[in-house]
């Protein structure tokens, strides 16, 4: 039998309403896919990645001047998490997390100063990110017979934030021990991830692990929780894990679209009303879903 691969849809198809079909039909059965042509240009994903990989390569010191402060209350900032020894460490990484959209949520002192042109590649590609974002879920909207910004207004409209993940996945001398990110459904709205030429991230589908594979023309999307829950369980939140190798490091930059902390989200309104629509999430403020969530706490 072939081994499985994860769909792959292509955005320059004229037929837009083919396109919007795959989307719909890849986020109902798998919960992730990948997109080719989707108009971001390559050199501007090159050089993100570049200046990526530029900031993981600095002396510790100089990555200390971006670092996530010890009494921080958020993710944004530097982390090294595998140096650290014994308890408290749970992945093989390092994290680098800034917001990037929007432009109010910004925190430019957490962005790495390693290059003049980090700050300018990286608001492109948030402007770039957002606009593939919102095309998504525009077409996941009609996909569920609504209006086309009914997704986007449901994860908060203007306030939803971009935020930009690094991770360093540097060579794991015993694989036996931990996953580079365990399995797991991401717990924001909709994550667009590209990575560097090192393979690693597996889709969970049918009962088998499947590998994704990457290639620098394409963007990995994984429909995450908020959208499933507003979708009423229509769309998949679609599970995966990133595994690591025994030489190589390797590097990937998600980006995660979720609501601002303070919103509300559940099943969509249009969607349960009537009988037969019983909602089967419950509204949750994101700051409680985020903290239930993230530490292991049971949801609904
Ligand atoms: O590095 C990867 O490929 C996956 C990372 C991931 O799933 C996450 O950070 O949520
Ligand atoms: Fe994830």
């Amino acid at each position: 039998m072939p081994e499985e691969e994860i769909p792959v849809v292509d955005l320059s198809n004229p037929d837009e309403e083919q396109v919007a079909r795959a989307v719909v039909k890849a986020s109902e059965e798998w919960g992730i896919f990948q997109v080719v042509n989707h108009g971001i240009p390559a050199e501007l994903i090159r050089r993100l990645k570049e200046l990526g990989t530029e900031f993981f390569e600095l002396p510790e010191t100089e990555k200390e001047a971006v670092a996530r402060p010890a009494d921080s209350t958020d993710l944004e900032g530097y982390t090294t998490d595998y140096k650290k020894d014994g308890q408290g460490r749970k992945t093989w990484a390092d994290h680098l997390f800034h917001r990037i959209w929007p432009p109010s949520r910004i925190s430019y002192r957490f962005w790495p100063k390693n290059s003049p042109d980090y700050r300018e590649v990286n608001e492109e590609y948030a402007k770039q990110i957002k606009e593939l974002s919102e095309k998504l879920m525009g077409w996941l909207s009609e996909g569920l017979g609504l209006r086309r910004d009914a997704l986007k207004e449901g994860l908060g409209g203007d306030t939803v934030e971009y935020l930009m993940k690094v991770i360093f996945y540097p060579p794991c001398p015993d694989l036996s021990l931990l996953f580079g990110a365990p399995p797991h459904t991401d717990l924001n709205g909709l994550t667009f991830l590209i990575a560097n030429e090192e393979e690693g991230l597996q889709a969970y589908q049918d009962n088998n692990w499947v590998d994704v594979k990457y290639d620098d023309s394409r963007i990995v999307v994984i429909v995450a929780d908020q959208i499933r829950r507003m979708s009423n369980g229509r769309y998949k939140s679609g599970q995966h894990r990133a595994t690591m190798d025994t030489e190589r490091t390797r590097i990937s930059w998600p980006v995660f679209a979720e609501p601002n902390l303070d919103h509300v989200v559940g099943p969509l309104p249009e969607l349960i009303s009537g009988e037969d629509n019983a909602p089967k999430f419950k509204p949750y403020v994101y700051r409680d879903y985020k903290f239930l969530k993230m530490n292991n706490l049971p949801l609904d």
